[in-house]
């Protein structure tokens, strides 16, 4: 052990430390995922600058103390774990063309993987994952470049936040209502940068992240259904992310 980079350690440390390049821990193969539970230190630690494009792929990592997976000292580049903007459906960005594995967990870490998708060529990701079995659950998510860098688990977002909600307060005021009617009645919208909520009234250029009010259908405009949403999130003091929502959110305060 050791000479192939991968070195096992006993609870109390790591469940699986890497230092080496292009291991693969767990895989696309029938079986080839690994439970990695309890240990002292993280589930799987991939540490120093030359630890690169080591995989890790399909596994159930929980209960880990130090976390599911950690990147120390330059491990994997960095690889930098996916956001998930909402779970209704599964949305988030990540590195351009990378595979995003998602998961449910307990905690932070990733105990169920629930599905594997690629990120287009812009980061944007999607998942048609029915959530409603794992709701109160923690839905997180790892990425992997194409060098076979995987990130560390994206912080699970139940905590997620509207993108109506410019000041991510958990509740929708009327300047953040209205900024969604302009788009209502102006007949669509469109990415641009600078402005309060990077989006302006209009057609235009749909480059970047969706805006999750714009979820049924996500067309880059805003029905007046999907505007009476947002009302009934405005009119109820606050909304919360909730996996039965049919947006990802239910309405009153978390
Ligand atoms: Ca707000
Ligand atoms: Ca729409």
């Amino acid at each position: 052990m050791g000479a192939d980079g991968v070195t096992p350690v006993p609870n109390g440390g790591q469940g699986v430390l890497i230092s080496g390049v292009n291991t693969l821990v767990g895989g696309v193969e029938p079986g080839a995922g690994n439970v990695i539970a309890y240990n002292g230190l993280a589930g799987v630690e991939v540490s120093g600058v030359e630890a690169l494009g080591n995989t890790i792929s399909r596994n159930s990592l929980f209960g880990n103390l130090g976390g599911g997976i950690v990147l120390s000292g330059g491990g994997n580049a960095g690889m930098a774990a996916p956001v998930l903007m909402m779970l209704g459906p599964v949305q988030g960005t990540a590195a351009p063309l990378a595979v995003v594995e998602l998961f449910a967990d307990d905690g932070n870490q990733g105990r169920l993987l629930l599905d594997a998708v690629t990120a287009n060529a812009s980061g944007i990701f999607s998942s048609a994952v029915d959530l409603t079995p794992y709701a109160g659950m923690t839905i997180t998510a790892t990425a992997t470049d194409a060098a076979g860098n995987t990130s560390m688990l994206g912080a699970g977002d139940l905590e997620a936040v509207l993108t109506a909600d410019q000041n991510q307060d958990g509740e929708i005021s009327l300047t953040e209502l209205l900024r969604v009617v302009q788009f209502f009645t102006s007949g669509g919208f469109h990415c641009e940068a600078g402005t309060e909520d990077g989006y302006a009234p209009g057609a235009g250029d749909q480059s970047c992240a969706p805006h999750d009010g714009d979820y049924s259908p996500r067309d880059w405009q805003i029905s007046l259904s999907e505007l009476l949403r947002l009302i009934q999130f405005f009119t109820s003091g606050g909304y919360h992310a909730c996996a039965e929502g049919e947006d990802g959110f239910c309405a009153g305060a978390g």
